[in-house]
């Protein structure tokens, strides 16, 4: 077989750059280990910023979620027993996120991918990457009982975090940058009709929740909880019990109850390999970096490496053109570095440290203050949550 372009992985990055590859006439293969209901259904980020919305729309792909996805205009951070709302569109020159399930964006990828008639193969096992350093790269994998070896111009490394395109760069090429933190979040989905328009994230002296939503119908609820921590340590009425506490202010304002539909564990790091290039293998998404989910920023930053992969090798398919793809790492760094430091900061500002002493406490609290009195200190958080716009960094 041959290709010119080999993705591995159909998560939301393999999945677009596929999809933006073949609208500029490049052909391209995606490898995936899990089955597509799987991968369709594997409940993960909820918030994406506009200029995310706009690569979905102006490509095609994005008239179911103009239909069913929620368009918010301001969050709000909740602490000291108060609600404080940031009004996201207004410090932002009219800027707003959108709500929509990670999932329903792998949803009609696939769609439109399958209804194109362009390769994916889900449920490939042994899938091994080499030559990418020649310029004859390949990535051989084995599908239903049969060895494949896929021959190509170009490999996008788009496999997530614990994916083996990373791992098979020669030890030595890559810089890695990482924070562990000393906390996870239990996250679950409720079938439960949100009880507000607007997600809030809450900052209690029992810890962090966050209160988010997926439709009219469901919401989603996070609470922190200790790394280690095991499910079967909470109880429906535990997890409940908890989030009522934690959301608790003067205002009354509470979710809503209902059946847990979903419910999981996760851990939470902050991590960056750089460059996010090694010959003709290219990382994107998680496979080159991880942000803690406090900032909503991992498929933002996923749908921004190919967008910026996709041009640059649409340039040079077209014109021999070298100087994007040569580009392409630095390019992208500059915004998965904001990205890190807004997602460390949120992360740093909302959650308890384990054995926290009254002075950081009290400088949360101070920093908390500050957001939702100053303008300038709002501003800053707004137009990063919304996302920088594509063309800064
Ligand atoms: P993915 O989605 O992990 O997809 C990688 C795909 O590669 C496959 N794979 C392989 N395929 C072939 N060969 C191999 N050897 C392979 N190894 C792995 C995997 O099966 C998978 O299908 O990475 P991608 O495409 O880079 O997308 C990144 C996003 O998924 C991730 O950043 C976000 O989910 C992070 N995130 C959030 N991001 C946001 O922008 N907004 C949010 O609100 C948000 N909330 C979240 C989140 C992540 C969470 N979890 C569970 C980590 C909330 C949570 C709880
Ligand atoms: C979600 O809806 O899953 C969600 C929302 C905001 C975050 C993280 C996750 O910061």
């Amino acid at each position: 077989m041959r290709t010119q372009v080999a993705i591995v992985g159909a998560g939301p990055a393999g999945l677009l750059l596929a999809h933006l590859l073949q609208r500029a006439g490049i052909e391209a293969v995606v490898v995936e280990i899990r089955s597509r209901e799987y991968a369709e259904q594997r409940v993960r980020a909820g918030v994406l910023e506009q200029g995310t919305v706009d690569v979905l729309i102006e490509n095609g792909v994005g008239a179911r979620l103009k239909r069913e996805g929620l368009v918010h205009h301001g969050v709000e951070l909740r602490f000291a027993g108060r609600g404080h709302r940031i009004d996201l569109t207004e410090l932002t020159g009219g800027r707003s996120i959108t709500v929509y399930g990670q999932q329903e964006v792998v949803k009609d990828l696939v769609a439109a991918r399958l209804a194109a008639g362009a390769p994916l193969y889900f449920e490939a096992s042994d899938v091994r990457v080499a030559g990418f350093d020649t310029d004859r790269p390949r990535v051989t994998f084995r599908h239903e009982g049969r060895e494949h070896a896929l021959d190509c111009d170009f490999i996008a490394g788009c496999d997530g975090f614990r994916g083996t395109c990373r791992a098979s760069i020669p030890a030595g090429s890559l810089a890695v940058h990482e924070r562990a933190y000393p906390f996870a979040w239990l996250g679950i989905l409720a079938a439960a009709a949100p009880s507000r328009d607007e997600l809030a994230y809450a900052n209690h002296e029992r810890g962090f929740a966050l209160f988010s939503m997926r439709s009219p119908e469901v919401t989603r609820l996070y609470l922190q909880v200790a790394p280690d921590e095991s499910l079967d340590e909470w109880s429906d009425d535990r997890v409940w019990s908890e989030l009522h506490t934690r959301f608790a202010g003067d205002d009354g304002w509470q979710p809503n109850e209902g059946a847990i539909l979903e419910r999981g564990i996760t851990g939470m790091r902050s991590f960056v390999a750089e460059p996010m290039r090694h010959g003709r293998l290219f990382l994107a998404g998680d496979a080159a970096h991880i942000v803690p989910p406090t900032g909503a920023k991992g498929l933002n930053l996923a749908v921004a490496d190919v967008r910026v992969l996709a041009r640059a090798l649409a340039r040079w398919y077209a014109a021999g053109e070298e100087e994007g793809l040569a580009a392409y790492s630095a390019t992208c760094l500059r915004r998965v570095w904001r990205a890190e430091h807004f997602s460390w900061w949120m992360t740093s500002m909302l959650h308890r440290a384990p054995g926290e002493d009254s002075f950081r406490r009290r400088l949360q609290l101070a920093q908390l203050e500050y957001v939702v009195t100053s303008r300038a200190a709002a501003t800053s958080l707004a137009e990063n949550y919304v996302g920088m716009p594509f063309g800064t960094p």
